[in-house]
């Protein structure tokens, strides 16, 4: 089985301020955490990042055919993007939808996602561990 793991733009920056939201730890430390616990389960994963919303939605395309699940945080396009929605309908690959941060209990703006609309859960505000639940989600889709 394979998984695609999605970050957006500004999760290359974790660690580096506002660790009481988001917490000290880095973005390779969060990429480490996801490949050791898909080895221990036996799982192939590819962890991409971008700032970018067209390379988001690149990515997604590609993994059409070609992957059993994605893992999304969208970061700030979480609140804003169609086109990432529009996405993941077109390449219909169960998909899970993960932050960091409890997003329901901050700004108005962040109640927002365009992306529950398609995933089959949504995981927040447990940190880096809701990026291994959605894996395990997944995973028992096999
Ligand atoms: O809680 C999450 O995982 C978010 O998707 C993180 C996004 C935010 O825009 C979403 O509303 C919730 C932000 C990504 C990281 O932003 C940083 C900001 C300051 C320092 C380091 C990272």
């Amino acid at each position: 089985m394979k998984i695609l793991i999605i970050n957006g733009p500004n999760l290359n920056m974790l660690g580096i301020r506002e660790p009481d939201i988001y917490g000290k730890k880095t973005y390779s430390d969060l990429v480490e955490l996801i490949e050791s616990h898909a080895k221990s389960i036996n799982i192939d994963v590819e962890c991409f990042q971008s700032n970018h919303e067209g390379y988001i939605v690149d990515k997604i395309q590609q993994a059409y055919g070609n992957t059993d699940g994605i893992v999304i945080n969208p970061g700030a396009y979480t609140h804003t993007s169609v086109a990432i929605l529009d996405a993941l309908k077109s390449v219909g690959i169960p998909s899970v939808e993960v932050h960091i941060s409890d997003v329901d209990s901050r700004e108005e703006f962040r109640k927002t996602s365009y992306v529950s609309l398609y995933c089959f859960k949504r995981i927040t505000g447990k940190g880096f561990d809701g990026y291994l639940e959605a894996i395990n989600e997944i995973a028992t889709l096999k």
